[in-house]
C-alpha cells in the first residue's frame, strides 16, 4: 500500500511538463545539444539490404524490408533520454513503431524473458521484455523531423527512453527473444545490466 501511493505520488511530479528540474534523474544535467557515443566506426548501410528481424523464441521468426518496416503503425514519440555520462535531453522528438506493435507480428515463446538488441557493426544490448513492452520503446527512423543521421543511428535505432541511453541500440537490426539474460557490449564491460536513470544504476553494483 505504501509503496504505491508513494511511486503514485512520484510519477505524478516527474511528469509535470512545466518543472523541468523533476524531469532530471540524480546526477544529471540538461544538454541543448545532441552528443554522438559510439563504441566504433558508424556502419554504413543501404536502405535496399537493410532489415529488422525477431528471432530466438519465438514459434516463426520474422524479418522485414525497409518498405515493410517503415510501413508498420508508427507515431512520433516525445521522450526525455539520459546517458550514463550524465547528459539529459528533454523532450527530443522522434518517430518510429512502438516495440508492442513489432512484437505483436510474432508468436512469443513462454519462455522468452529477456532480448539482445542487435545492430549493424556488433554492437548488443540486453533488456528485460518487460522493459519493452507497454509503449516504454521504439524504432525510430526519424528524429526531429528528419530521417535519423548515421551518427545517431540512422538508417533506425532502438530507443528505450526510460533506461540510460546506452540501451538505445543505434543502428538496430534484430531483436533476439531468450529465456537466460545474456549481458550486451557494455553491460559485460561493468555497466549497469539494467540501467534505470532513477535509481542511478550506471555500473554493476550500482
Ligand atoms: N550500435 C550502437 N548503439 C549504441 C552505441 C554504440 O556504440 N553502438 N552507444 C550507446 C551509447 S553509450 C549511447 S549514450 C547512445 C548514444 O547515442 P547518440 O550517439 O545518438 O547520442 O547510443 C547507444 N547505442
Ligand atoms: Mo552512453
Amino acid at each position: 500500500m505504501t509503496d504505491r501511493f508513494v511511486s503514485r505520488g512520484f510519477v505524478g511530479r516527474a511528469r509535470d511538463p512545466g518543472d523541468k528540474a523533476d524531469r532530471l534523474p540524480p546526477g544529471q544535467y540538461v544538454t541543448e545539444g545532441f552528443p554522438v557515443l559510439s563504441a566504433g566506426p558508424t556502419p554504413q548501410v543501404p536502405l535496399d539490404t537493410w532489415e529488422f528481424t525477431i528471432t530466438g523464441l519465438v514459434k516463426a521468426p520474422i524479418r522485414w524490408s525497409w518498405k515493410e518496416f517503415t510501413a508498420l503503425a508508427s507515431r512520433d514519440w516525445t521522450v526525455d533520454i539520459s546517458c550514463v555520462t550524465k547528459w539529459t535531453k528533454l523532450d527530443t522528438v522522434w518517430h518510429g513503431v512502438s516495440l508492442d506493435d513489432i512484437l505483436a507480428a510474432v508468436e512469443i515463446d513462454p519462455r522468452a524473458r529477456f532480448v539482445t538488441a542487435q545492430s549493424y557493426g556488433g554492437y548488443t544490448t540486453n533488456l528485460p521484455l518487460t522493459d519493452l513492452l507497454n509503449n516504454q520503446a521504439f524504432v525510430a527512423w526519424e528524429y526531429g523531423g528528419e530521417p535519423l543521421e548515421p551518427a545517431h543511428g540512422g538508417p533506425a535505432r532502438l530507443v528505450v527512453p526510460h533506461l540510460y541511453f546506452w540501451k538505445s541500440a543505434k543502428w538496430v537490426r534484430g531483436l533476439q527473444l531468450r529465456e537466460d539474460d545474456e549481458p550486451g557490449f557494455w553491460e559485460s564491460l561493468g555497466y549497469h545490466n539494467r540501467g534505470d536513470p532513477w535509481r542511478e544504476e550506471r555500473y554493476s553494483g550500482d
